[in-house]
């Protein structure tokens, strides 16, 4: 059928049917961090969604707009530079591949882990005179926000009445802490326009492994979220605030009292998206176990695994694949 076909420089992409849901829905959960009562909120915005917005954050400006200047200026060289930065293993650039089992997207990215951040000689070919100025806002971005991720995960510790606040917070301030960043371009697909009732994915569809994601992009639409009931919802973009999701690891801490979120971002046609994202995870040898706090009297709904266990299963994983279900006990 005419117009159903795809243009041929976008055939090996995945496509989703638009769905009416996905454009309806406004009630995403909305964190004032300035707000005495954000404890609860967030503790009710993990329990039904893993998901919810911040505002009133405590990230300067600054440190925001200079990163992404930065990361736009990074993405607008020639393949052939950018791809002098890669691959990202551990650290550097990729095109559309994600991971090593064969998931593409319309995305293009660069990787870093967050304890040997840019340290790499890769990079400072590539950015030249400028590399001294991407390290420093890259670093000023990445503690502002760890800052503000250890903030919510405090009062999410007092919003479980868990006596010790820092359960959760000192496995991201630890200095052996396993953290991941994450800058990605999602370029506009101007053929998708020939394909009116489709859209086409740009990250697919997954849970973040980690304890918690912190995410801030430029006000180009794209994330999506799957509700409890299966529906996904767009999530109108904010550039003013960050996006919390809840990952696999918080997910086992709370012994699926809070769920990871399942999310996606599908490609746009006009404009380019810029997306940064702070993956809080633990150090490599820490055990990911339900704290015998928010036990009660419930058994562990998972098998004893580290956080180095869980991130070499993921590795070995496709984005979509369901990663707990190895560790959950039968
Ligand atoms: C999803 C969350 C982070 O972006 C990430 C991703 C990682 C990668 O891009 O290399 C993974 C994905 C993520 C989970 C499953 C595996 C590994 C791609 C993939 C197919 C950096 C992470 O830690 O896990």
């Amino acid at each position: 059928m005419v117009g159903m076909s795809k243009p041929a420089a976008i055939e090996h992409y995945s496509f989703t049917r638009n769905c009416m849901s996905a454009t309806l829905h406004s009630g995403i959960p909305l964190i004032d961090l300035s707000k005495p009562d954000s404890k609860h909120l967030i503790v009710k915005a993990c329990e039904e969604f893993g998901f919810f917005k911040v505002i009133n954050h405590g990230v300067p400006l600054e440190f925001i707009t200079d990163l992404e200047s930065q990361a736009v200026k990074f993405f607008s060289l020639p393949l052939s530079e950018k791809e002098k930065a890669g691959p990202p293993a551990p650290s550097g650039y990729c095109n559309k591949r994600i991971g090593a089992n064969g998931d593409v997207g319309w995305v293009e990215y660069l990787l870093f882990t967050t304890n040997s951040c840019s340290s790499s000689q890769r990079f400072t070919s590539v950015f030249g005179d400028s590399s001294e100025k991407f390290r420093s806002a890259l670093n000023d971005y990445i503690s502002a926000v760890r800052k503000m991720a250890c903030e919510i995960l405090e009062l999410m510790a007092d919003g479980l009445m868990i006596q010790t606040r820092t359960v959760f917070s000192k496995l991201l301030m630890d200095e052996q802490s396993d953290s991941v960043f994450r800058l990605n371009h999602y370029p506009p697909c101007p053929e998708l326009q020939a394909l009116k009732d489709r859209n086409m994915i740009g990250f697919g569809e997954h849970t973040d492994p980690q304890i918690i994601s912190v995410l801030r992009s430029n006000n180009t639409s794209g994330l999506q979220i799957s509700l409890r009931d299966g529906n996904w919802i767009s999530v109108p973009p904010d550039q003013n605030s960050f996006f919390i999701n809840v990952g696999d690891s918080l997910q086992v801490m709370t012994n699926r009292r809070f769920q990871s979120v399942k999310h996606r971002v599908l490609a746009n046609s006009l404009k380019s998206r810029v997306s940064m994202i702070y993956f809080g995870g633990p150090p490599l040898s820490e055990k990911i176990a339900p704290l015998p706090s928010l036990m009660k009297g419930e058994t562990s709904l998972y098998k004893e695994f580290t956080w180095f266990e869980y991130k070499r299963s993921a590795h070995n994983s496709k984005l979509a694949d369901n990663r707990l279900e190895h560790f959950e006990k039968i």
